[in-house]
């Protein structure tokens, strides 16, 4: 009986110690040790210790990575070691010296910051090889040889070469100089201001290590709505502070420029891009940030945008005002990051149509280190929209993407999307721009065009929750950008799978049915927010929960004026009969956008204003397909549900229960945005909600009641059904 309760007690505490608490602070860089046995002794087999030739900051960066993710892996210490000596080295650096012929070849594959690992023998000796042609590349490798322990990769025949498709890969915050991040959902911003620089908080390294270990290699740290301020001498010294940290992690900081700075912080009276006044406070302003940090990467601007400055201001165009800041950038090495996300003070006829109609022009005017940045679709990170037609439509000008990681349209901090999903479809859209192929991913890693350089940002969802991203879905969100930043071509849910493997479990059977709910997490939220190509729908200002029925005093800002819904139909009509927005694609995207009968049904509402009665490919007419879709999005959230039960035994008792919390959120409110849209259409579409489906829980006056907190730091709406 004693002894009973000794053993019972022993194996409590082993257990104990084993099972580290699971905050989600660790992300993807947990370096649990493998469940499969056999796989833990080949490891342990074959890794023995380490030698990291060179003392760089990057490659001390390499070495304390792998010493901490090989210890954890394998449940021992790893010996650090000057030179090879025994078998079972894993030897890391920066340059081919030295190393087998096999190596040495397979680097010229690997260009500036890819890497080569690989099972090899030298001077007798058994052991594994990551090889770079530069520091930064051998820290990508180290991260990427523990993510295939992690991910329970055999070591047998090892042989990985791999090197980015896209040359700059930024994570672009959104965060202000008070710390509040615009459409932040994970807590407050990562940069502490008012202790910096004499305070490092440990939180700057571990978001350093993160963004390395998947590939990011820019910051920008402030917000696209700018404030001056942060260019200032009472801020550089801070910037540079934060630079110095993420340095060897060779990620580059940038920041926003506020085009009225010259006034505002200066003292001019114009901030005319043409002004030599001006063009010489910039020029002296970029060298005093170049001083305070080496390095820096160069500004991200948005002008002439929701109230922002701009060179239009003055007369100009958007080319003349990232010109200025490109001349002054060039001596440096830096670029311009100028955002098409334009959208503008008066109203017009079609507000998808703007950026195309105002930079299309402008192809071939702008300076070689400019760049235009373009969200993933026209309007504005949708849960779906069409990929953005100045894809392929600005052979001149490198394009840069730009994705969203926040969700601030797909249910934020609470709901479970999985973004590579929406990530690969874009990516894999093709343009058409020069026949058959040209895909958006070929746009944007500059071979459709030959463009000078390339580059692809995020909006990050980073922030000060213990678990980064406010709930632990949404790292999967970060990391996939990632991810898919260094390797267009690759699938979301094989990404998915790497994910599931390094943040939630090994076990196999479980890991498939987690990528399975991620996979279909996405298209879960279109079809209960927005099937059917619908858009903009969401509450106003918050953008957290239906309002299709919501006038603004502007119309390009309201959901009515994006859904049209009336007596005869739904949709917003983009063929010529409507905006003509449709004849900003190449043909035959155009002709099938166009073609009510070839539209594809995800698109159907975006391009087409549909009547009630049309028969869709379903055979079901719309206002049938619509219900259908509303329900099929809760469905799928039970779907991801009942998977999550499944996998319960898989996962750790803190973040099963946080994600099952959320999903019990996100159930209900999918409930709530289908009975509440479904309510608002059918005073147009006058049917009925056909069985055997859900009629509303409450009628359309309740949820045209339901409020949410304006200013959502944590919010919950008030009266959720
Ligand atoms: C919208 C956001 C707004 C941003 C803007 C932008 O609602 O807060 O400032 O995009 O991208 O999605 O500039």
């Amino acid at each position: 009986m004693i002894r009973a309760s000794v053993l019972t007690l022993a194996a409590i505490l082993l257990i104990a110690a084993n099972a580290q608490a699971e905050t989600g602070y660790e992300l993807w860089l947990r370096y649990r040790r493998p469940l499969d046995a056999t796989l833990l002794a080949q490891y342990r087999e074959e890794i023995r210790h380490l030698v990291v030739l060179g003392s760089s900051p990057t490659l001390l960066a390499a070495r304390e990575e792998l010493e901490r993710g090989l210890t954890g892996i394998l449940g021992r210490a790893v010996g650090v070691e000057r030179a090879i000596s025994h078998r079972g080295f894993v030897l890391v650096q920066g340059s081919g010296n030295g190393l087998p012929r096999d190596i040495t070849s397979a680097l010229m594959r690997a260009g500036g910051e890819g890497y080569v690992i690989r099972a090899a023998t030298i001077g007798g000796h058994r052991g594994i090889v990551i090889a770079a042609n530069s520091d930064i590349g051998a820290l990508y490798g180290s991260f990427a040889f523990l993510r295939h322990l992690q991910t329970g990769g055999s070591l047998v025949g090892l042989a990985i070469v791999s090197a980015p498709r896209i040359q700059l890969r930024m994570l672009d915050h959104w965060d202000n100089l008070n710390r509040s991040v615009e459409r932040g959902y994970a807590g407050l911003s990562l940069w502490e201001w008012d202790s910096l620089p004499g305070r490092l908080s440990p939180r700057y390294k571990d978001y350093a290590r993160a963004n390395a270990s998947i590939g990011i290699n820019g910051a920008a740290l402030t917000n696209v709505n700018a404030n001056a301020k942060v260019i200032t001498a009472e801020y550089l010294p801070k910037v540079a502070a934060i630079a110095g940290v993420l340095r060897p992690y060779g990620v580059r900081v940038f920041l926003t420029a506020r085009f009225s700075a010259p006034i505002e912080i200066g003292g001019l009276k114009t901030a005319d891009p043409l002004d030599p006044a001006v063009r010489e406070w910039w020029k002296r302003k970029i060298d005093e940030i170049h001083a305070a940090i080496p390095d820096f990467g160069g500004f991200v601007v948005k002008a002439n945008s929701e109230g922002q400055p701009g060179p239009q201001d003055y007369g100009r165009t958007h080319a003349d005002g990232a010109n200025m800041f490109a001349d002054a950038l060039a001596p440096h090495g830096g670029v311009v990051i100028w955002r098409a996300f334009v959208y503008s003070s008066e109203v017009p006829k079609d507000r998808v149509r703007q950026a195309y109609d105002e930079f299309k022009p402008l192809d071939g005017q702008f300076r070689d280190n400019v760049f235009v940045q373009v969200k993933n679709g026209a309007l504005d990170f949708q849960p779906r929209e069409p990929f953005h037609p100045l894809f392929g439509a600005m052979p001149k000008t490198p394009l840069m993407m730009e994705f969203q990681l926040t969700k601030e349209y797909l249910g934020q901090d609470t709901h479970l999307a999985y973004l590579g999903a929406e990530f690969e479809e874009v990516l894999r859209a093709d343009t058409f721009a020069k026949g058959t192929g040209s895909t958006v991913a070929r746009v944007i890693d500059g071979s459709l065009h030959g463009y000078r350089h390339t580059g692809i940002a995020a909006v990050a969802n980073v922030g000060t929750d213990t678990n980064w991203t406010g709930s632990n879905f949404n790292q999967a969100n970060w990391y996939a950008y990632g991810r898919f930043a260094w390797n267009t071509e690759t699938s979301a849910a094989a990404i998915a799978a790497d994910w599931v493997r390094q943040t939630l479990t090994n076990d196999s059977a479980a890991v498939r049915q987690v990528v399975h709910a991620m996979m279909i997490s996405r298209e879960a939220v279109v079809n209960y927010m927005t099937p059917l190509g619908l858009a903009h729908i969401m509450a106003t200002g918050h953008h957290y929960g239906p309002a299709p029925w919501a006038v603004l005093p502007r119309a390009d800002q309201s959901p009515v004026y994006f859904h049209r819904a009336d007596t005869l139909g739904l949709g917003f009509d983009r063929t010529p009969t409507g905006s003509n927005q449709v004849a900003q694609y190449f043909a035959p995207v155009r002709d099938r956008y166009a073609n009510l009968a070839a539209v594809p049904d995800s698109n159907l509402l975006w391009f087409h204003h549909v009547p009630w009665d049309y028969r869709l490919p379903s055979g079901r007419i719309l206002w049938d397909e619509l219900v259908v879709r509303y329900n099929a999005g809760v469905d799928s959230v039970r779907a991801m549900q009942r998977v999550w039960n499944a996998v319960r035994p898989s996962i750790d008792a803190e973040r099963f229960s946080e994600v099952a919390g959320f999903l019990g959120i996100q159930e209900r409110e999918a409930r709530w945005w289908r009975d509440a849209a479904l309510s608002y259409f059918q005073t147009f579409s006058r049917r009925p909600i056909p069985a055997p489906y859900d009629q509303p829980a409450h009628t359309l006056e309740y949820y045209r009641q339901v409020r949410c907190p304006a200013n959502r730091l944590k919010p919950r709406c008030e009266t959720v059904p």
